[in-house]
């Protein structure tokens, strides 16, 4: 599937300077900040800065540079939240069945409550 990125969302204006955040995080190729409607205590929002619409479109055609960049700053924002403890849930919404919002990749870090189960 061809992915089209559209650079008017919101996380791309938050990349470009035009829309604050609250920074977590800043590497050379992503960035994490607090989720504006925060659903747990901790809620972080972790992001490339590269076009990328959701994961299959950024497995597909992030270097690989990107792609260690990325992985490795969702381990060190969880580690900088200081989830591991008490435990934490990821999730990357995508498309229209996994309902996602804004059409820029994104990893929800949650942690600080129960979060229930998810998958019955
Ligand atoms: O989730 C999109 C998430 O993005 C949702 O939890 C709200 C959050 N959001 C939207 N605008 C902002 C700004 N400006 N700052 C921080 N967080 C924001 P989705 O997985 O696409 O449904």
């Amino acid at each position: 599937m061809a992915y089209a990125y559209d650079d008017q969302n919101i996380f791309a204006k938050i990349l470009r300077g035009e829309v604050p955040n609250d920074t977590v995080l800043e590497t050379d190729h992503s960035l994490a900040f607090r989720d504006i409607q925060p659903q747990a205590p901790t809620h972080v929002l972790v992001i490339p800065k590269g076009p990328y619409v959701c994961y299959d479109h950024f497995a597909q055609e992030a270097s690989d540079a990107e792609l260690l960049d990325y992985t490795r700053a969702v381990g060190e924002v969880c580690r900088m939240e200081g989830v591991a403890e008490g435990g934490f849930r990821m999730i990357a919404n995508a498309g229209r069945d996994g309902v996602q919002e804004v059409p820029h990749l994104h990893v929800h870090i949650l942690a600080g409550r129960n979060l229930g189960r998810m998958l019955q």
